[in-house]
């Protein structure tokens, strides 16, 4: 079989997929129709022609405006069950999807309504693809810490449905640091931890995220590799890496996947892994990754398994469930 194949066969965790990012222009113009919203595209070409970026900002100021005709909880459900069978088609078998409560309570959708859409998705595809699923909150790092505590007490009744909350949105002037209470006060009720850092901000806040946060995961982390110390640290702490290649090349973290680190994040003996991040904005699900960088770099299916393995060892699944994947 050719190598394309082969990464669709291998059974794969996603573990770093922003739910609002799976948003495909074609569902855009779809619920804009059904909730009688008026997007700034006239059609699905034009929506597509804007998805060219030159940093993180670009990109999430069109993410955010694209997640207003997200209204009902039909919208959230359907959104994510187009996201799950693809990733069910992809030879995804689990997957931790994170989602952006803030987004949506800021312009007057209930938290309500966003997580009872997702769960319902969720239950579905478990129960359609046998696959199964975990919810990640993410708390948006340009918002203050206070709106973070208020989003985390809008949880509180859903808490039992939440593995993880994560960090997001624009990193730079946003060190982890301002969110470590909030964190603190998250672990206490019982949640795993992850956070973006180093995708566009410094080897700084990858330390302050060990330091000062201590994740279960980190979310990107390619600016770790320029300081030798900290590479080091991620791996004596076998700390699981979610990287994003075609994310990292629509925003221009790296200027050619050519020039692509996973390798050598391997090499380096860092546990990392491929995500699709947001694929309906870079253009490409999680094998169209795997697919991407074993032809940019050369990777052997030996290293591609690797990945794949690497997915499921750096999940929340329970120790059982992840043993019984490997
Ligand atoms: C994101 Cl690629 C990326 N980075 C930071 N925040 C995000 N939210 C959605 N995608
Ligand atoms: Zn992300």
């Amino acid at each position: 079989a050719d190598l394309g194949s082969f990464i669709t066969a291998l059974p794969k965790a996603e573990l770093h997929l922003h739910i609002e990012g799976s948003l495909e222009p074609e569902l855009m113009f779809a619920l804009a129709e059904r909730n009688g919203i008026t997007i700034p595209y006239r059609s699905v070409e034009e929506v597509r022609a804007a998805y060219a970026f030159s940093n993180l900002q670009d990109f999430l100021d069109i993410y955010y405006a694209g997640a207003a005709v997200l209204q009902t909880r039909a919208d959230f459900h359907d959104l994510a069950t187009a996201y799950f069978d693809r990733a069910a088609a992809d030879g995804v078998i689990h997957a931790e999807i994170m989602f952006d409560p803030q987004t949506h309570t800021e312009r007057g959708v209930a938290f309500a309504i966003v997580i009872e859409g997702l769960l319902s998705a969720m239950a579905q595809a478990e129960a359609r693809h046998g696959m199964t699923t975990r919810l990640i909150l993410c708390f948006l790092r340009h918002l203050s810490e206070e709106a973070a505590f208020a989003t985390l007490a809008e949880a509180e009744p859903w808490l039992e449905h939440i593995t993880a909350v994560g960090l997001d949105s624009s990193e730079l002037g946003h060190p982890p640091a301002k969110f470590a209470r909030v964190f603190a006060a998250a672990r206490a009720k019982g949640l795993k931890i992850t956070a973006h850092a180093g995708e566009e901000g410094p080897p700084a806040y990858v330390w302050e995220v060990l330091d000062i946060i201590g994740t279960d995961r980190i979310d990107h982390g390619n600016r770790a590799l320029e300081d030798a110390a900290l590479v080091e640290r991620l791996r004596t702490a076998d700390m699981t890496l979610t990287v994003c290649p075609l994310s990292n090349l629509k925003l221009c973290v790296v200027d050619d996947l050519a020039n692509h680190p996973i390798d050598r994040m391997l090499a380096a003996g860092l546990k990392a892994t491929l995500n699709s991040d947001d694929p309906a904005y870079f253009g490409g699900t999680i094998a169209d990754n795997y697919r991407a960088v074993a032809q940019a770099r050369g990777l052997d299916r030996a290293a591609l398994a690797t990945l794949a393995r690497n997915s499921f060892t750096g999940s929340f699944l329970p120790h059982e469930t992840i043993a019984s994947h490997l």
